[in-house]
């Protein structure tokens, strides 16, 4: 395996959301190895229920690697791929619970019923809560209703047992076996801290770990509480993003991300812009935004040092319960995406950020300047310098950042080609940047991407 371990250079997740496991080796030895990303995150690949909607995959009948993103075979050809060109492979995994319809046949022809699933799990294994009608999560302010009760009504598997966590460990074993290098874990807030420790005590080796603990306000369960286990994703920084890009300034981002503010510490959180639940509920940033704050905000999610960030590459959608276009074969080109893609791992800026921030990676920030509330800039160390400008007026001023003096690729805007530049280029000299920086975009310049256009 020649991926890095997160906490390490070439640390960046993409989430390649409702990608099936063909177009993810393709899009593995094309790009996302080349472009320095270090893992992809793909959707979960146990069989679940039928239907059109993307949140299908999010109900289990059976472990069986049969799902509408292909089948076994398939998915183990994708890791070896991913593997080839340097790149781990994540995977969304289910352990909280099983199917939320009453029965049906699962897409890998499954027979089952909601707490029934033959020759895995019967009716013993689920939590009957007993605490809300319908045994269905009302109140997130009472931990034993989330452990308990049913989230959206799922069948929520007793992972106090023994004989479930013999079996969700198998699942993980049997990822493990084909190559897999984490998990996502999916609703890990619904499952007790210390059930989880107890299932990842069971693998036969330790994978990378994000678990999925949303954190809210007075709730009980927090997202620090799950630290022991692994990386939490951290969704005070998508909201933090939102907010700062959407008007409260992005000059003071660094100081909400300092150790105090309560947070999952930058070494245990898993950081994005936006996830797939966060792009269609209205809490985060997303591809429909105005005057690029998206972009600009990825540009600062990869350029300044906080956590392991991941990157949502995602579809076009009306109707939130819309599936991905072309059967999930993801298609992207030059540098973006086709027939519904979107491919945001491919745009510029997001691809050119991530080389800046292998670049970069271990470099102090210094030289912060601020202009007005919605501008800020940063050098990495003597390696790279980045200036965001969210202001609807632009940005004028000679900057210092450490950089060598020579003739540097906006890797914002373009990147390095051969001794030249695909975009704009910038002279340092004596150290300075003297710029004129448009509203409502960016600059970015390392030491990696140097060129004499
Ligand atoms: C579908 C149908 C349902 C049907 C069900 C069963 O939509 O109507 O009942 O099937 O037949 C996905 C889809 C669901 C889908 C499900 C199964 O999103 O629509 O249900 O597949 O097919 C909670 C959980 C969190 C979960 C999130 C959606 O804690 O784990 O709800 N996310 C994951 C996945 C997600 C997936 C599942 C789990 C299930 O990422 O894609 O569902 O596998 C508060 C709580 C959070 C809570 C939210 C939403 O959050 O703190 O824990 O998340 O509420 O209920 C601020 C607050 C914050 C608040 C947030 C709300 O940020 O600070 O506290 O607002 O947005």
């Amino acid at each position: 395996l020649t991926s890095r371990a997160p906490g390490q250079s070439n640390n960046v997740i993409i989430q390649l959301f409702e990608w099936n496991w063909v177009s993810v080796a393709n899009e593995c030895k094309n790009f996302i190895g080349p472009a320095g990303y270090g893992y992809v995150q793909v959707s979960p690949p146990q069989e679940h229920i039928q239907g059109g909607q993307w949140w299908t995959d999010y109900q289990p009948v059976s472990y069986t690697l049969n799902s509408k993103r292909g089948n076994r075979q398939q998915f183990s050809d994708m890791i070896q791929a991913c593997h080839g060109a340097g790149v781990g492979v994540i995977v969304d995994t289910i352990w909280n619970h099983m199917a939320g319809i009453d029965s049906g046949t699962g897409v890998g022809g499954t027979c089952f019923t909601h707490y029934n699933y033959p020759g895995l799990y019967q009716n013993d294994n689920f939590h009957h809560c007993g605490l809300e009608p319908g045994d269905d999560i009302v109140n997130y302010k009472n931990r034993q209703e989330v452990q308990t009760c049913e989230l959206v009504n799922l069948a929520d598997l007793a992972t106090e047992t023994d004989y479930v966590r013999g079996k969700l460990a198998a699942y993980g074993n049997d990822l493990l076996s084909l190559g897999a290098d984490g998990f996502r874990l999916d609703a890990a807030k619904h499952i007790p801290q210390t059930d989880i420790a107890a299932i990842l005590g069971k693998l036969t080796r330790p994978p990378y770990i994000s678990q999925e603990v949303i954190f809210g306000a007075g709730e009980p369960i927090t997202p620090n509480e799950y630290t022991p286990n692994g990386d939490v994703q951290e969704f005070r920084y998508t909201s933090a993003l939102k907010s700062a890009f959407e008007g409260q300034g992005i000059s003071s981002l660094p100081n909400s991300l300092s150790p105090s503010n309560g947070w999952v510490p930058s070494d245990h959180a898993n950081v994005f812009v936006v996830n797939h639940d966060t792009e269609r509920n209205g809490q985060a940033l997303t591809y429909k935004d105005p005057n690029n704050a998206y972009t600009l905000a990825h540009v600062f999610m990869l350029a300044y040092p906080f956590g392991t960030p991941t990157v949502l590459s995602s579809y076009q959608f009306g109707g939130n319960d819309d599936g991905s276009p072309n059967n999930g074969n993801g298609q992207c080109s030059g540098t973006g995406g086709t027939n519904g893609w979107l491919c945001q791992h491919r745009w510029p800026a997001i691809a050119g950020l991530v080389g800046l921030r292998n670049k970069a990676f271990g470099t102090p920030v210094a030289n912060q300047v601020t202009g007005s509330s919605q501008q800020i800039a940063f050098s990495r160390g003597a390696v790279a310098f980045v200036a965001i400008n969210n202001d609807g007026n632009p940005w004028s001023k000679t900057f210092a950042t450490s950089l060598p003096d020579g003739s540097y690729c906006d890797v914002a805007n373009g990147a390095a080609s051969g001794s030249g530049c695909t975009g704009p280029s910038y002279t340092i000299s004596g150290g300075n940047l003297n710029v004129n920086i448009p509203a409502h975009s960016a600059i970015a310049l390392h030491t990696g991407a140097m060129g004499d256009k």
